[in-house]
């Protein structure tokens, strides 16, 4: 265990910096090892603050020199910032720093990917690269100049004066230290360029290494058509003449809105149809707008303290999931939405690592870039928008961005807007903000003389985050369908207030059947008793697309549930109703693709746990691999058509319709795969010229244990394009049957391409086992200690990405004894673990006192 004691912060404990910067000047003298940065900082007292200490933060930083209105002064420094004595009136502040950019593994600050400089300073890194007040609620105009050997030099705004080895950037936006950039590098530009609504003529780049050229054109689509959305939906324009996104190899999560520069993870950027799939392409586009995006919700209006993180990381979910609903399938980005909600919000909000959308503390703030930050964060403006109606939202974001415009604000300025606006109080809703955990929502019926009455009661299991939960405002949208197959009235959205409330509908000529919680109208569980005949009624005829998939996901949940509980054999029930859908030609094939997925088998343990049982992974495995071969063989005189009238046969092109039918034909390939032994998918595999069906067919071949030569010539092809080979690592570990798991990703880790500081590398073997719900768990322990072991190694080196893959633990309490004891004995290792980091401290420790 490290031995200083960390710190924890408290959103309780805010106070405003004690002054004010008015303009910031920043020279870089590039150095693998000795980067020198000077820094000029006009400072002047903030009347709003009483607390005057001049502190700056500053960490892994070499002090040169510092100097006050010109005068040498000689700071107190510790390893986390300096103070100093200062006038009482406005002063400059100057330092020069030295730094060591080869040196920093951690890619968080001044760090190098491939010979090329870049920067990530989101949340705290800009303090790795020069003394500052490090906080996103001082703001202020940067000016940087960059002394390098290299042919591109980039930072913030519009460039200023470029000459060989030399450049000047000038920022006119004021902004946090957190959205500073600079790159450097040996870089290509893929340029374009979009006219704004007003006018402005806006340059586009995007730059690569070069030899990525050609994976270039689909993003900067993706870019033109955001910025034109975001025009036309939510009326903000771009604000600079430049437009700068660059690809970086080595990057800790997908990609970082800094201001005019965004940088991206190089898998969240670069595409072509040979080297990625379906799902990378909406991927990027949604990520190429989401950082977009930010421009408005994160940098002209910013967060003034780090609790208030979901002000804009929430709603800029929001935004690009409304992009892509718009560019692509509402219904099945509605239900994609929620299958990941479900997969990665659902578990941290109920075990140890549950906290608020606005946590009330934190140690490390890199830990809170979570899943209930962001998913749930944006299903809470999805509410929100809900209860108010379109047209109140519309006006209320309007009246944000025109009040708050240059602002760090907080989530009680965004609810003002709403209130004021609407007329409505929002305190009772804020704790959607302030309650940790999953609400629970049962739903009951009453049916009596053409009178059906549904009592709903909501109930949120209590958490140490969230000791005593109070009802919350859920609205409930509800249905009703008839014995006919037709709705009896149109769509309700009920308000929810109380922990428990009746609605009535009378006058019904025969029971209805209910389709409550329509478009997931809340993040919540829905225990809503139904039998099978009512699911199935409503898998056939309801005409919200989302409860109609949700009603056979249900039927799904409920027959395999009943294989791992009472050895029951495949619903056939269910395979009736799947088979009505899948081959009723006039739904969408994407969404055909999505009703015959399975819940997946961490999911299954999830509903075991809630209901009272102790899961064991190996039998939710193996009945769901037993539903598989059930569904390949109730299917059999389909799948031949479906697949065939599902493979694209005319250029590729990544769009909604294309991807929508490779996905179904690699649904029904899959399937047919086990009942021919992979012969069908070993000819798409030599037929592809498409990276969505070459993978796809890999994967089957893996499945069924007929792959070993694809797998070889793969790797053959593909053994010098990074991003490539990430998927044959991953595809490997995702695919091997439980038992062989752990083995499969050591064997990955002794590669000589396993480049483990690399963290696309690291989380496609590492994240993979992981992922494998029955092999990370299986009984010998091997997959825990084989993470275990991986992270203590990474742990050093890159503290963000090891702190992240730890929530691989989160879920250990839903286990037995024995994988409890396996569990605990690892976590236990890891934090015992000399100079462990405090990123990986913290997670564990709240991940062990479950
Ligand atoms: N704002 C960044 C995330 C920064 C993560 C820092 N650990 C990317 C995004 O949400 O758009
Ligand atoms: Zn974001």
């Amino acid at each position: 265990m490290r031995d200083a004691a960390p710190t924890t912060i408290f959103l309780a404990d805010y106070t405003p910096f004690g002054y004010e910067v008015d303009s910031v000047a920043l020279h870089f003298t590039l150095d693998p090892h000795q980067t020198r940065v000077k820094s000029r900082i006009a400072f002047r007292p903030n009347p709003d603050a009483t607390d005057k200490t001049f502190f700056l933060h500053g960490e892994k930083l070499k002090l040169v020199a510092a100097t006050i209105d010109g005068a040498s002064v000689t700071p107190d420094v510790t390893d986390q910032g300096l103070t100093c004595a200062v006038p009482d009136g406005p002063f400059v502040w100057e330092a020069e720093v030295e730094i060591d950019p080869a040196g920093n593994t951690a890619l968080e600050g001044l760090y190098m990917s491939n010979g090329m400089y870049c920067t990530q300073c989101e949340a705290e890194g800009f303090r790795k690269i020069t003394y500052y007040p490090d906080r996103p609620d001082v703001m202020s105009v940067f000016t940087v100049t960059i002394d390098g050997p290299h042919p591109v030099l980039l930072s913030n705004g519009n460039p200023v004066e470029t000459r060989k080895h030399h450049a000047e950037w000038h920022d006119p936006w004021p902004k946090p230290a957190y959205l500073f950039a600079l790159v450097a590098g040996d870089l290509v530009a893929h340029t374009d360029d979009f006219t704004t609504m007003s006018g402005r003529d806006v340059t586009l780049n995007l730059y690569v290494r070069p030899g990525d050229e050609g994976k270039c054109a689909f993003g900067m689509q993706a870019l033109k058509d955001s910025m034109k959305w975001d025009e036309k939906v939510y009326g903000r324009e771009y604000d600079l003449d430049l437009f700068n996104i660059v690809a970086v190899d080595d990057f800790n999560m997908g990609a970082m809105e800094n201001k005019g520069l965004n940088i991206f993870n190089s898998s969240a950027v670069l595409a072509s149809p040979e080297t990625s799939t379906d799902m990378n392409f909406e991927r990027i586009e949604a990520i190429i707008a989401h950082e977009y995006f930010h421009n408005w919700t994160g940098n002209r209006i910013t967060c003034r303290d780090w609790f208030q993180l979901c002000l804009k990381e929430g709603l800029t979910v929001f935004r690009d999931s409304q992009f892509t609903s718009d560019m692509r399938s509402a219904a099945v980005k509605r239900i994609s939405d929620v299958i990941d909600l479900r997969g990665r919000q659902f578990p941290e909000d109920q075990g140890p690592l549950a906290h608020p959308v606005r946590p009330e503390s934190f140690q490390e703030i890199n830990n809170f870039y979570t899943a209930t930050v962001y998913e749930k964060g944006a299903e809470v403006i999805g509410m929100l928008k809900r209860l108010v109606g379109d047209n109140a939202y519309g006006a209320a974001v309007d009246l944000y961005f025109e009040r708050h415009d240059g602002q760090a604000c907080t989530i009680e300025d965004w609810l003002a807007v709403f209130e004021e606006t609407t007329g409505r109080d929002l305190s009772q809703f804020k704790r959607w903000y302030s309650q940790a955990g999953t609400p629970h929502l049962k739903v009951t019926e009453d049916w009596q003389d053409g009178t059906l009455t549904l009592t709903l009661a909501q109930h949120t299991p209590p958490s140490s985050a969230t000791p005593n939960p109070q009802p919350q405002v859920i609205p409930v949208a509800i249905g009703l369908i008839g014995p006919d197959g037709a709705e009896v009235r149109p769509t309700e959205m009920l308000e929810m207030t109380e922990a428990t409330q009746t609605v009535t509908y009378d006058g019904l000529a025969a029971r209805p059947t209910v389709s409550a919680l329509r478009g997931f109208s809340a993040p919540v569980v829905l225990d809503h008793d139904q039998s099978d005949a009512e699911r199935a009624h409503l898998l056939a005829h309801d005409t919200d697309p989302f409860n109609r998939w949700e009603a056979g996901r249900n039927l799904a949940r409920g027959a395999l549930l009943a294989m791992i509980r009472k050895g029951a054999d495949p619903d056939t029930a269910y395979l009736d109703g799947l088979q009505r859908v899948l081959t009723d030609r006039s739904l969408d094939p994407a969404y055909r693709a999505l009703m015959m997925g399975l819940p997946s088998q961490s999911d299954l343990a999830a509903t075991l746990h809630n209901l009272g049982h102790t899961p064991d992974p190996a039998a939710i495995h193996a009945a769901t691999e037993a539903m598989r071969a059930a569904q390949a063989s109730h299917f059999a005189d389909d799948l031949a058509p479906l697949y065939a009238e599902n493979r694209v046969q005319e250029p590729y092109a990544p769009d909604a319709r294309q991807s929508g039918m490779r996905s179904l034909a690699g649904g029904v390939l899959a399937l047919l795969s086990r009942l021919d032994g992979g012969a069908q998918a070993r000819a798409q595999y030599q037929q592809a010229d498409n990276m969505t069906e070459q993978l796809g067919a890999l994967a089957c071949l893996l499945r069924v244990k007929a792959g070993d030569a694809e797998l070889a010539a793969f790797e053959a092809q593909w053994k010098d394009d990074r991003l490539v080979m990430d998927k044959w690592f991953g595809m490997q570990v995702m695919q091997a049957d439980p038992e062989d798991v752990a083995a499969t990703a050591h064997r990955l880790t002794q590669h000589s391409d396993f480049n483990w500081k690399n963290p696309n590398r690291f989380r496609a073997v590492m994240g993979s086992l992981a992922m494998h719900h029955a092999g990370f768990h299986h009984a010998s322990g091997a997959g825990y200690t084989l993470l275990a072991d991986w992270l203590i190694r990474l742990d050093p080196v890159n503290p963000q990405t090891t702190a992240r893959l730890c929530s691989a633990f989160q879920t250990w309490k839903r286990y037995d004894g024995d994988r409890q004891a396996l569990i605990a004995a690892e976590l236990d290792r890891i934090l015992d673990t000399p100079d462990l980091s405090g990123d990986t401290t913290e997670m564990l420790t709240r991940v062990r006192t479950a």
